[in-house]
C-alpha cells in the first residue's frame, strides 16, 4: 500500500528540465547519505537537492531512514521537493552511478525488496564498501544495533513523536531566524548535546558498532541512524557515521585516494552567507 503510493509518486511529473543541471562542483569516488527522512516535514529536502546538485560520484550508498514509513502511515506527507529527491537519486543511477540502499528502521518496509533493484537502485541489507586505498567498510543503518529499538519499539515510538515535536519547534525558530537575516541553527541538535544521556547513548551506539565491525573482520563500519556525523577511530576500528538530511545536513564522502571525509553541508550555507556578506560589507567600504 505504502509503496504503491511512493512509486506513483516517484514515476509521476518530473520537473521540466531536470535533467539539464548535470555537472557538480564536488568530485567524489563514493557518497554516503542516510536519514533524510522523505515524507515528513522535518526533512531539508532543498538543501538535499542542492548537494545532489553539486556531488558527483561512482558509487552513493543511500543509508536507511530515506523515506519515513512510520510517519508516511500516520498522515501522508510527500510535496514537490521530496518527489524531486527520488527523481534526482533515479536520475544519478540511469546515468551510470551506483546508487546502493541499504534500508533502515523508518523505512523497514523497504527490506522487503532485498537484492531487487528499483529503477537501477539495488537494495541490500547490508554491503561491505572497499575504499580505494583497499580497506573493507561495513555498510549499515545501525538500527539493529541500537539498545533502545532492540529491547523496546514502543519507547522508539514514544521518542519518535517527542523528536518530531522538536523538530517542529526548530523549524519555527529557523523560520524566525531567516526572516531576521540569521542562519540555520540547529535546536535538537543543540538539546542532543546538552543531555548527558543522550552523549552516553551515542558512545554505546558507537561502541557497539565498532565492536560488531571488528567481528566481521573488517577496517571500519559506516552507518546512519542516530543523527550524528563522526568519523573516528575506535580501538584501531574506524567508525564513520554520515549523520542526516532532518538537522545536520552532513554526508560522508571518499574522495579518489580512499580518505574519507565529512562533508557538512550546513556549515557551507553558513559560510556562504557570510562570504555574502563579506563581499557586500567589501563592496560598501570600496571607494566609489
Ligand atoms: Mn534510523
Amino acid at each position: 500500500m505504502l509503496t504503491d503510493k511512493l512509486m506513483a509518486a516517484a514515476v509521476s511529473n518530473e520537473p521540466p528540465g531536470a535533467e539539464a543541471d548535470e555537472g557538480g562542483s564536488l568530485r567524489v569516488r563514493t557518497v554516503w547519505i542516510s536519514d533524510l527522512h522523505l515524507g515528513t516535514p522535518g526533512c531539508q529536502a532543498r538543501a538535499l537537492l542542492e548537494f545532489l546538485r553539486e556531488v558527483e560520484c561512482e558509487q552513493l550508498f543511500l543509508v536507511g531512514d530515506i523515506v519515513d514509513g512510520w510517519q508516511l502511515r500516520r498522515s501522508w506527507y510527500w510535496p514537490q521537493a521530496h518527489n524531486d529527491v527520488v527523481q534526482k537519486l533515479l536520475r544519478k543511477a540511469r546515468k551510470g552511478c551506483r546508487v546502493i540502499y541499504v534500508p533502515g528502521n523508518h523505512d523497514e518496509f523497504a527490506r522487503k525488496y532485498l537484492n531487487h533493484s528499483f529503477g537501477g537502485i539495488e537494495i541490500a541489507h547490508e554491503w561491505i564498501h572497499e575504499t580505494a586505498d583497499g580497506r573493507k567498510l561495513w555498510v549499515t543503518h545501525g538500527d539493529l544495533f541500537d539498545g533502545v529499538i532492540q529491547c523496546a519499539k514502543w519507547l522508539a515510538y514514544v521518542g519518535d513523536s517527542l523528536y518530531e515535536f522538536t523538530l517542529k519547534l526548530n523549524r519555527h525558530l529557523n523560520s524566525l531566524r531567516a526572516r531576521i537575516g540569521l542562519p540555520y541553527w540547529s535546536l535538537s541538535k543543540y538539546l542532543k548535546l546538552k543531555v548527558k544521556r543522550a552523549v552516553s547513548y551515542v558512545s554505546d551506539f558507537e561502541e557497539a558498532l565498532a565492536r560488531e565491525a571488528r567481528k566481521r573482520g573488517v577496517q571500519g563500519v559506516v552507518c546512519g541512524h542516530i543523527h550524528h556525523a563522526e568519523l573516528r577511530d575506535i580501538d584501531g576500528i574506524l567508525y564513520a557515521n554520515d549523520g542526516d538530511w532532518v538537522e545536520s545536513l552532513t554526508a560522508l564522502v571518499e574522495h579518489a585516494d580512499g580518505h574519507l571525509e565529512i562533508i557538512d553541508w550546513g556549515e557551507r550555507q553558513r559560510s556562504d552567507v557570510r562570504s555574502a556578506a563579506d563581499a557586500v560589507a567589501a563592496a560598501m567600504r570600496a571607494p566609489a
